[in-house]
């Protein structure tokens, strides 16, 4: 088998490429381990900066992301009892952010991909990357072989990408935190109309939400926190203790359809690419996902990446793919310090003295008074412009 582009990962990474490469003329193959009803069914993001919606309106593929999507135009901060809001459409005027699942972006990309005639191939075993300096080709499920121009690595932080680059090659830089999040899918309505970013003694919790009868919470927990330490009871009591912490507020609570325990690290490898292998989303760097930035940062390669494609298969030039890396990793490292700041900004450290926490608490009170401060916080999270 032969294509231009092969395709490693159906994340939104790598079925976004496929898409953008076809609207070029441009042929891709896309290997994904898992099944199509897993992809399409694990709950992870859910916020997407205006660059990504309008770059999914633009390829077509927003026509039901323009129509259930959510658009926000605040969040709130939430802390020692009061909650203070952080508004988008006067600090960053007719830029806003739409809360629309990640997994439903996903649904619309196969489906798009699928209803074009794309090839997208799910449970495929055993993916091996070889040949990366030139003639680059992918082997699959038992001797068969995709022959590709370049191969591009979409296939998460667990893939097999970034592994296949030489010793050597990469530098990489990480932080790991002390603390995980348990993220939560409950049947009820949200129990306020924007997200709410909670710092307690107790733990962050957020409140987020996926449509109006379906919301979406995160609680900050121990590291090695377990799913069967976290029964339904449990969690509802945890969250009614750390967002219950302003007069008037009461959560709605209900069943519980999804949980699960994510660690949070912040990481980059670079450069992002290595001879014809190019490094996509998160195969490349991980977020906390307290600025709600990962699924965000994989489009921004993408589109980075599609333009340097079209311009090598269209001129026979090398030279956007050559600075690929140089040009996503700017906007990779303002979402690192983002995404680490809030962070920081916003959980417990176990290890925090007074000091720490009277530093974090005095922050809060700049970001929530001060308009500059607010702006800075407002203009990161509804994205730079690209
Ligand atoms: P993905 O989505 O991990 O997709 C990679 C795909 O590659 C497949 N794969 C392989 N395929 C073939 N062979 C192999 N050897 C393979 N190994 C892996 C995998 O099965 C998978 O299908 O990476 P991609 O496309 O780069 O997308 C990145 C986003 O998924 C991620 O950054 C976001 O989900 C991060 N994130 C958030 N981002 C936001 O922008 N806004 C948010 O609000 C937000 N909230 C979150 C998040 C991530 C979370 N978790 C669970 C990590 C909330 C959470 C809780
Ligand atoms: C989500 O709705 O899943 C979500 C929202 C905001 C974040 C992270 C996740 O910062």
């Amino acid at each position: 088998m032969r294509t231009q582009v092969g395709i490693i990962g159906a994340g939104p990474a790598g079925l976004l490429l496929s898409h953008l490469l076809h609207l070029r003329g441009i042929s891709s193959v896309v290997l994904e381990r898992r099944s199509r009803d897993y992809v399409e069914r694990r709950v992870r993001a859910g916020v997407l900066e205006q660059g990504t919606v309008d770059t999914l309106v633009e390829a077509g593929v927003g026509e039901r992301l323009r129509r259930e999507g959510l658009p926000h135009h605040g969040i709130e901060l939430r802390y020692e009892g009061a909650g203070h809001r952080i508004p988008f459409e006067k600090l960053v005027p007719g830029r806003a952010i739409t809360v629309y699942g990640q997994q439903e972006v996903v649904k619309d990309l196969i489906a798009a991909r699928l209803a074009a005639g794309g090839d997208v191939r799910f449970e495929v075993e055993d993916v091996a990357l070889h040949s990366l300096e030139s003639r680059p080709y992918v082997t699959f499920g038992g001797g068969q072989r995709l022959d590709c121009d370049v191969i591009a690595g979409c296939d998460g932080f667990h893939g097999v990408s970034r592994p296949s680059i030489p010793e050597g090659v990469l530098t990489v830089f990480e932080r790991d935190y002390p603390f995980a999040w348990l993220g939560v899918l409950a049947a009820v309505p949200p129990s306020s109309e924007e997200l709410i970013y909670c710092r307690t003694e107790r733990g962050f919790a957020l409140h987020s939400m996926r449509s109006p009868t379906v919301s979406r919470f995160y609680l900050q927990v121990p590291p090695d926190a377990t799913i069967e330490e976290w029964p339904d009871e449990r969690i509802w009591a945890e969250l009614k203790a750390r967002l219950e912490s302003v007069p008037g507020f009461a959560l709605t609570t209900g069943v519980i359809v999804e949980k699960s325990v994510t660690p949070m690290r912040s990481f980059v490898a670079e450069p992002m690419q290595y001879g014809r292998l190019y490094l996509a989303g998160d195969a490349a760097h991980i977020v906390p996902p307290t600025g709600a930035k990962g699924l965000n940062l994989a489009v921004a390669d993408v589109r980075v990446l599609t333009e340097a494609l079209a311009r090598f298969f269209e001129h026979g030039s090398s030279d956007l793919l050559d600075g690929y890396s140089a040009a996503c990793l700017k906007r990779v490292w303002r979402a690192q310090h983002f995404s680490w700041w809030m962070t920081t900004l916003l959980h417990t450290f176990e290890e925090d003295d007074a000091y720490g926490r009277r530093l974090q608490l005095s922050y809060l009170d700049y970001v929530t008074s001060s308009e500059p401060a607010a702006t800075t916080l407002a203009e990161n999270y509804v994205g730079l412009p690209w």
